[in-house]
């Protein structure tokens, strides 16, 4: 037990939590924790906007495999953190946010808080539906228990951004603090080791499959299980389709790469998929942009859901194996057992099936005519950036592009916001991203309305020297509501023109980053090696067509099987 403030209790239970950086924007409410930040080793980086923090605090998370710190005011700084939480939340992400709260008493000793005391918000109210947990600490002492309890829920089981709301009053007072490493919680015992009995299952149905197939989502990535995924696909000669959040678990390199299913997936993932007679389907919650209609998907394949969420498992599709457990030590039974059981196999009909089908999609691809269209940008990019480099990406008809186009070879190389869908995550993602992993390149691809969400955040780029590349596919329009507009309701462009303002170039001069435009795909390669060798961020602004449209695309209420508009 140590006597100290509350300030400092939550500054040693970082410490004790292994945190690094923070990221955030003080204010009154927060005075006490920013004083005491002062002789502290973890550094702050300041946000221009709190929502940004909440976001770079993710990208963080999503590219360290740890835990993403943002600290917001009370009132105001605290609501603008909630786009960033419901964001995590949707993607399973340790985000942990600090929130400075009015005083729990005020100089006259009324209670305070609930009485609409200047900036007072009700944000344990406000983030309950989207955070994992939440908490409003009531006395100083309790600082250190709420942390860990934060840091805990958010980081085990199914992950997920955690909040801890700290009353002013609470980080002045003095108490004793008890920093133990034990933390019980009751009802939160997250089963992360699967049944040895389903195990069993998984492997006789995998074993007598003739038309296997995986189906990767999120919770590879965030379990860190792509090894031994790798393992079972090259074992079985099964191939591999991802979801959105999947994307980067597999090497698309990889022969038995399929891309991604869904909505915007390609032509080959979503067609094959259709012919599987077992899914083993890991980590993903079988969202409807992944699958389409659910009737029609998958429809011979006896499915395996693996998932450390039990809550996901028959809540969208029925499945013959439900396994509840972690993807990585799952995973590893399963090969343990298969091991025991097959030598590797050999390539039967469905790999040639399958083999066959890649081909021809490969050499149909259409990457767009003109010398510079996303698709070739974006393969051009891939050429350009070791395997590493980490691709955040906004939301919209760019974000498709990148997910469609650009090869990811390295597990946790593509952040992006598959769930919430949010304009603007991807800038503030990158910037974390890149305090996470300093010797990776990191690239937004941005649509210049989502950009314009969140491009302030290029102050604290320049200013906390955390250089990052944007490439802004400008086609001056929120092109993906256009391409709907286009489609569905016949060419009648509504509140979709965003005009030519501002000059991206020009906009990242006045900050002090470099601004580049370019005009063809030989410019682009110079610009972006350049960039590489830069120590400040480059935003390089490419004009593209208002009128391309994103394809392959599953029309909505239709299936995989109706994956229309070439390939
Ligand atoms: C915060 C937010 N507001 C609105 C939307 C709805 N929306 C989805 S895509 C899109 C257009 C995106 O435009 P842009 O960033 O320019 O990308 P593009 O589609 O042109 O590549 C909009 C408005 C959203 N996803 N997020």
């Amino acid at each position: 037990m140590a006597k100290m403030t509350g300030a400092q209790a939550l500054l040693e239970s970082l410490k004790r939590e292994k945190v690094e950086v923070m990221f955030g924007i003080s204010g009154g409410a927060l005075l006490p924790i920013h004083d005491v930040l002062c002789d502290s080793e973890i550094r702050h980086i300041l946000a221009r906007h709190e929502q940004g923090a909440a976001h770079m605090a993710d990208g963080y998370a999503r590219a360290s495999g740890t835990a993403g710190v943002c600290m917001a005011t009370s009132g105001p700084g605290a609501t603008n953190i909630v786009t960033g939480l419901a964001n995590a939340y949707l993607d399973s992400s340790p985000v942990i946010a600090l929130t400075g709260q009015v005083p729990t008493y005020s100089a006259n000793t009324s209670y305070m808080i609930g009485r609409d005391a200047f900036q007072e918000a009700d944000i344990i109210g406000i983030t309950t539906p989207i955070t994992k947990y939440n908490v409003q600490v009531k006395h100083a002492s309790e600082i250190p228990n709420a942390v860990k309890s934060a840091f805990y829920i958010a980081t085990t089981g199914r992950p997920g951004p955690a909040l801890v709301d700290l009353p002013k009053d609470t980080q002045t007072v003095k108490a004793e603090m008890d920093f133990s490493d034990n933390v019980q919680i009751r009802g939160y015992k997250p089963n992360t080791d699967p049944h040895p009995l389903q195990i069993k299952k998984a492997v006789n149905l995998l074993l007598n499959a003739e038309r296997p197939m995986v189906l990767a989502g999120g919770g590879v990535n965030l379990s860190g299980a792509s090894p031994e995924l790798l393992q079972i696909a090259e074992l079985l000669m099964m191939p591999v389709a991802t979801t959105f959040m999947g994307k980067s678990c597999f090497p698309e390199n990889h022969p038995l790469s399929m891309g991604n299913i869904g909505m915007h997936g390609t032509m080959l993932a979503n067609k094959m998929i259709l012919e599987a007679d077992v899914l083993l389907a890991v980590g993903t919650r079988f969202q409807d942009r992944s699958t389409g209609t659910l009737n029609g998907f998958c429809p011979d394949a006896k499915i395996i859901h693996i998932d450390v969420d039990a809550a996901e498992i028959g809540k969208n599709v029925d499945v013959e194996v439900p396994i509840v457990g972690d993807a990585k030590p799952t995973l590893t039974m399963i090969n343990q057992r298969l091991v025991k059981k097959v030598k590797k196999q050999k390539n039967g009909p469905w790999v040639k099936q399958v083999q066959a089908a890649k081909e021809k999609y490969l050499s149909e691809l259409d990457l767009g005519s003109g010398d510079l269209t996303s698709p070739k940008l974006l393969k051009e990019l891939r050429r350009l950036l070791p395997e590493q480099a980490i691709i955040a990406t906004e939301v919209g008809q760019n974000q498709m592009w990148a997910a469609l186009h650009f090869q990811t070879i390295k597990p946790r190389t593509f952040i992006s916001s598959g769930g919430l869908g949010t304009m603007g995550f991807g800038f503030p993602a990158a910037i974390g991203a890149k305090v996470a992993c300093p010797e990776c390149p990191v690239v937004d691809i941005a649509g210049d309305g989502s950009f314009r969400m969140t491009e302030q955040e290029l102050g604290t780029s320049v200013t906390e020297d955390i250089p990052v590349i944007v490439i802004v596919l400008n086609n001056s329009m929120l092109g993906m509501v256009a391409q709907w507009q286009r489609l569905f309701y016949q060419k009648r462009y509504a509140a979709v023109k965003l005009g030519n303002v501002p000059d991206f170039a020009k906009l990242a001069q006045a900050y002090g980053a470099e601004g580049v435009h370019i005009e063809s795909l030989t410019e682009f390669s110079a610009v972006i090696k350049n960039a590489l060798k830069t120590e400040v961020t480059t935003v390089i602004d490419v004009p593209i067509s208002p009128d391309d449209d994103v394809f392959p695309m599953v029309p909505p209420g239709k299936g995989l099987k109706d994956t229309v508009g070439g390939l």
